[in-house]
């Protein structure tokens, strides 16, 4: 397919970063064993997808016995494991990291080669496994690199989703909703071991029991039981040192259907036990930081912080013989509140089933568990209600009131008995019907909590965990995210890679630090030519990918203004479209003015429930339909909306792009991590100081960001005065007369009251300041034109970008963990 012909070459660096002992004749002779044998065909037989097959076993074999060194290591050496529990995983391909990372790119390509076969063309074969939604789930799979990197001794645990996040497609500019299919031909990557099972109980009631001494105990007997059942897939750390594993739990019922009813010819019926049980591994649910709601999200919550915990205690019990020394030898990272049901289940486990007694068992909770939070937002902060916990986990419920008791109790006992604060602090929110606060079980339940920005963990202190905050002030703590190089940097920017090593040494593979060294060259003009030539191959690449997938053609010497992310009011994708129109007017009314031609490229998904996201989308699609097909702009200004935004697609735009796009509304994105990406990409920023934007912006140069718009605190004073924004849009010509056009149909002329109601919003309650900031944007976008006509400032800039992001390494993000939270390190050779 085309798609295959525009992805960008696989570390296409003329030889291998990490070269590995494996010749070109052991690997080829290697993948023909695999085709032979694994695969059941001959050279003659087959086809593309079989060869890829054969690739992919035979890359895999290089890493299961530094695995099985890996594991069995842990257990010599004892190093604390870390597990981090995520109900998101957002993985993208793993054939290019992993050869990546064994060093065996050049080596495969060549063996290929001889095989007749394009490396390529297969490496495009495989699917992106897309079990998570946005920036939290790549997180999680940057870090699980990074971990393998750094020989942490580590788990990942999350759910194996039958069907990742959906397929996007534009229909007339609307998103529509397909589901995925990642699995369909299986998934040569993962080890299932369906001897590693465990039952997971839901419903039932809790019964009372008083043993010989006296003491009461209680035993949960569940109404229904599913099972788990684990999928290994191994993570190769960078130049193949060590490997973890990601154990993904998926679910089957106990029984595979009802004979008797089977037989009497209720066939549906039948398995209707079997549709339910196994309905919990069946979907990621497609929500970014908007409440799923639904009880089969609790469900899935539930099953996964089970099945982990009790395999985490099992090991534990396999290497000590005793559960006591958990909180010593073992850490638990809780990826958000997706997770937090895992502290009343460790209690559960804990005290029901191994007989600690409560008050021991709940400090080996606390010293085991960590938390980390990556949103402010109320609405993404999960609370459950108290009859549905009630009614699908009874014991788990009993465990979380005792907690809050005693949790309330210390608080009153330490002086504390303001009814203010004593509601504040509550587990149970009492406002709207009885909810369990998720957030505040993790946090109680945590020995520490985290945010994922140094501007996003101040604002936790001040706002969602002000008054937790105070009652445990050593709790909170900041990690701010990063991403792994490898994938981000080495893999998909092979030719920007090289040019790196060449001028910075070899250095820069090992230590993200050393980039620092071609900051001396941001001014040199052989440097900079090359540096420029790499980047101008990229959108050579790119502008193909557009032309393909949204029929715009764009010439690769204007500028690459890129927004990609999720679809959210917050990431304010809107304040970018009406930017876009303003322009496109400004054009138009004086044509005949130096315009910087550029194209904007949009690309993300909005949650299938979310409808004003969704419009968002049509909008910039009914921008694009009219500003492209407009001669008067001359090609000064073109708009693509990239579809199905995925791993894969990041990693064929953000080495191409010029301008990144982080314009949230101040205090609203946790950290952000495409922002990372796109820098050290040698993409300039224009953004608010907003999430890790604030860091970017101290470790690149204020001169070489765009920084523009509210602050986080004069957004919370701007909101004081109201959301109304009439004065604003009066005091602005350019804004009027965007939203005039808009609201009156000059974009929809199919449907002229499209857009009404959504300018309605923007005009009466425009909770995310788009109007606010807007001529601050506007003005930030011509003082970025005109530093992209000063040739040499804007590679000087951009170069800077590159050579100042080394610190957002998630290699330095995890080392801080493993110090600060886990109390870990590098685990000794195997
Ligand atoms: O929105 C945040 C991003 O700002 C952040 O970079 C990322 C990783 O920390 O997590 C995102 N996020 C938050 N995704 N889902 C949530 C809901 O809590």
């Amino acid at each position: 397919t085309s798609e295959a012909a525009c992805a960008p070459s696989l570390a296409d660096t003329g030889r291998d970063i990490a070269p590995a002992a494996d010749s070109v004749a052991n690997l080829r002779e290697a993948i023909l064993r695999r085709l032979t044998y694994s695969v059941g065909k001959n050279q003659a037989s087959a086809s593309e997808y079989d060869w890829y097959l054969a690739v992919v076993y035979a890359t895999r074999d290089r890493i299961v016995e530094g695995w099985m060194a890996s594991t069995n290591a842990a257990y010599v050496h004892g190093p604390k494991r870390v597990y981090y529990l995520s109900l998101e995983f957002l993985i993208g391909r793993l054939l290019g990291d992993a050869l990546n990372n064994l060093g065996l790119t050049e080596t495969m390509r060549a063996a290929t080669r001889e095989l007749g076969v394009d490396l390529e063309r297969l490496r495009t074969l495989e699917p992106d496994a897309a079990l998570g939604n946005g920036g939290l789930g790549r997180l999680a799979a940057c870090f699980m690199e990074s971990m393998a990197t750094l020989s942490i001794a580590a788990h990942g645990y999350g759910i194996r989703y039958d069907h990742g996040l959906f397929r996007q497609v534009l229909k007339d500019g609307w998103q529509q909703e397909y589901p995925e299919d990642w699995l369909a031909l299986g998934n040569p990557w993962e080890f299932k071991r369906p001897e590693v099972c465990y039952r997971i109980g839901f419903g039932g009631a809790v019964e009372a029991l008083t043993s010989p001494d006296g003491a009461t105990r209680y035993a949960w007997k569940p109404a229904e039981y599913v099972e788990a059942i684990a999928y290994d897939t191994p993570v190769v750390g960078w130049r193949g040192a060590h490997v973890n594993t990601l154990r993904l739990w998926s679910a089957r019922a106990c029984d595979p259907l009802q004979l008797d009813v089977f037989n009497a010819g209720d066939y549906v019926g039948a398995v209707a036990d079997k549709m339910r049980a196994e309905a919990i591994s069946k979907v990621l649910y497609p929500s970014d930081e908007t409440p799923a709601g639904q009880e089969l999200r609790l469900r899935q919550e539930y099953f996964f912080a089970s099945a982990s915990l009790q395999d985490a205690l099992r090991r534990h019990l396999k290497q000590y013989q005793e559960v006591r020394s958990l909180a010593e030898h073992v850490a638990i990272q809780l990826n958000d509140t997706h997770p937090a049901i895992s502290v009343a289940e460790l209690m559960r486990l804990l005290v029901d089933v191994h007989g600690i007694a409560w008050e021991e068992a709940w400090k080996i909770t606390q010293g085991t568990i960590s938390y980390t939070n990556h949103t402010l937002l109320p609405e993404a902060l999960e609370s459950w209600p108290v009859p549905l916990l009630e009614r699908m986990l009874p014991r788990q419920m009993q465990i979380i009131y005792l907690i809050n008791a005693l949790h309330l109790d210390s608080v009153r006992k330490s002086g504390h008995t303001d009814a203010r604060l004593i509601a504040a602090v509550s587990m149970i929110d009492e406002h709207a019907g009885r909810r369990v606060r998720m957030g505040h079980l993790a946090f109680i339940g945590s020995h520490k909590v985290n945010g994922v920005s140094a501007l996003h963990s101040k604002l936790l202190k001040q706002t969602v965990f002000r008054d937790l905050g105070t009652l445990y002030p050593d709790r909170i703590v900041n990690k701010t995210n990063g991403i792994t190089f490898r994938r981000w940097l080495f893999e998909a920017n092979p030719g920007l890679t090289r040019l790196l090593a060449d001028t910075a040494g070899e250095g820069i593979y090992d230590d993200p630090m050393a980039l620092r060294k071609i900051a001396p060259y941001a001014s040199d003009a052989a440097f900079v030519g090359e540096f420029a030539a790499v980047k101008r191959q990229n959108k050579v690449a790119l502008a193909k990918i557009i032309l393909d997938r949204c029929h715009v053609k764009v010439d690769p010497d204007v500028l690459f203004d890129v927004q990609i992310k999720r679809v959210h009011e917050y990431k304010r994708q809107l304040l970018n479209i009406l930017e876009t129109v303003a322009l496109y007017d400004a054009i138009r009314a004086q044509p005949y003015l130096d315009w910087v031609p550029r194209v904007k490229i949009f690309a993300g998904k909005a949650a299938a429930s979310y409808h004003h996201a969704k419009l968002i989308i049509k909008l910039a699609n009914d921008v694009a339909n009219v500003i492209n097909n407009d001669p008067t702009v001359r090609g000064m200004l073109k708009v693509a909306y990239l579809p199905n935004y995925n791993v894969s697609l990041a990693e064929s735009i953000i080495p191409a792009s010029d301008l990144s796009e982080q314009i949230s509304t101040a205090g609203m994105e946790a950290s952000g991590t495409g922002n990372m990406k796109l820098a050290l990409n040698g993409a300039l920023t224009i953004g608010t100081l907003d999430g890790a934007n604030v860091e970017i912006k101290q470790h690149v140069g204020d001169e070489n960001i765009f920084i523009f718009g509210m602050t986080a605190e004069q957004v919370a004073q701007r909101r004081g005065r109201g959301i109304d924004m009439r004065e604003t849009i009066a005091r602005s010509p350019a804004l009027r007369e965007v939203l005039d056009a808009i609201g009156s149909g000059v974009f929809s002329p199919d449907d002229p009251g499209r857009y009404a109601g959504l300018v309605d919003i923007l005009t009466h309650h425009d909770h995310f300041l788009v109007c606010e900031d807007f001529d601050a944007y506007y003005a930030c976008q011509r003082e970025v034109a005109a530093k992209w006509l000063d040739r040499a400032a804007w590679w000087k800039a951009s170069i800077l970008n590159t050579a100042g992001m080394g610190w957002f390494s998630s290699d330095r993000t995890i080392a801080e963990y493993a110090d600060e939270i886990w109390k870990t390190q590098a685990q000794k050779k195997e």
